[in-house]
């Protein structure tokens, strides 16, 4: 283990009880979530945070070497709920980062801050965001907080926008943007201890052969994934071999996200 103290907020999530199970041993990892965790491993220790409470938020970051920010509502949502959780909650993570000294910030943004790019485009790290949901603005918001909190307060962070986690890929969508618990794992690593990160953006999935993203940048960073979906696309076509039948959703990289209300009234979420 490195003596590294790495704070994961989000601690109750799916993605870090993936997370916490390929980390076991590498770190010292402090736990935060609302509600206590009970399961506690050698090595984990847990502290309650509302992210919305920068007292709270103060006393989860004092110490820590590096932080891994899992802690948002993880789908679409009202505006209420994304306002408090996902941007208030990240504003305050950085700004007690800041105060705190923390350098070093992996923060899980998603591929709904591009959802809105087609199936048919191949995008790198450097398009425009199209977020697809109040969610994927959300997390749009968070990579403009993490590029201005590394130009102005040198607060480097590594944002992976990442696709799903899962054991394999549950369906054809998912076959272009899966990521392994392992291979997140590794880019969380590479998040926390590369030397030379600033500000960067990769995409968080496994060595898909049916992908839409140019994930250069993470390869440049060192990232070797060691998954691939094709080793179970016979699987999943012969078991989900069509996608949802919705237009809007099937033609563009975020699927349900991007038809979800559309053209209808965010003020009246429509969120079935
Ligand atoms: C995400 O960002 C969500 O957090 C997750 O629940 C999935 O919906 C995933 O994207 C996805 O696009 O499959």
């Amino acid at each position: 283990m490195t003596s590294k103290i790495v704070l994961v907020t989000g601690a109750g999530g799916g993605v870090a009880t993936f997370l916490r199970a390929e980390l076991a041993g590498r770190y010292s990892l402090r736990l935060s979530d609302q509600v206590p965790l009970k399961d506690l491993r050698d090595g984990e220790s847990f502290v309650a945070a509302d992210l919305t409470d920068m007292d709270a938020v103060r006393r989860a970051v004092d110490g820590v070497d590096a932080i891994v920010h899992l802690g948002a509502f993880s789908v679409e949502a009202s505006w209420e709920v994304i306002r408090d959780a996902n941007i208030i909650g990240t504003h305050n993570l950085y700004e007690a980062s800041r105060q705190a000294g923390v350098r070093r910030i992996v923060f899980a943004s998603s591929n709904h801050a591009v959802g809105f790019y087609e199936r048919s485009e191949t995008i790198d790290h450097t398009v425009y965001p199209r977020p697809d949901s109040r969610y994927g603005l959300s997390k749009v918001f968070g990579e403009a907080l993490a590029s201005l909190y590394a130009d102005k307060y040198g607060v480097q962070s590594l944002c992976l926008r990442i696709g799903n986690v899962a054991e394999r890929p549950l369906d054809v969508r998912r076959l272009a943007i899966w990521i392994s618990p392992r291979d997140l794992a590794q880019l969380v690593g590479i998040g926390i201890d590369h030397p030379d990160i600033r500000f960067e953006i990769v995409y968080g999935m496994s060595d898909n052969k049916q992908a839409w993203w140019d994930n250069a940048n993470a390869y440049r960073l060192g990232y070797r994934p060691q998954d691939r979906s094709e080793d179970y696309a016979a699987e999943v076509l012969a078991t989900c071999p069509v996608e949802t039948g919705d237009p809007v959703a099937d033609r563009h990289q975020g699927g349900g996200f991007c038809s979800t209300e559309a053209g209808g009234d965010p003020t009246k979420p429509d969120l079935a």
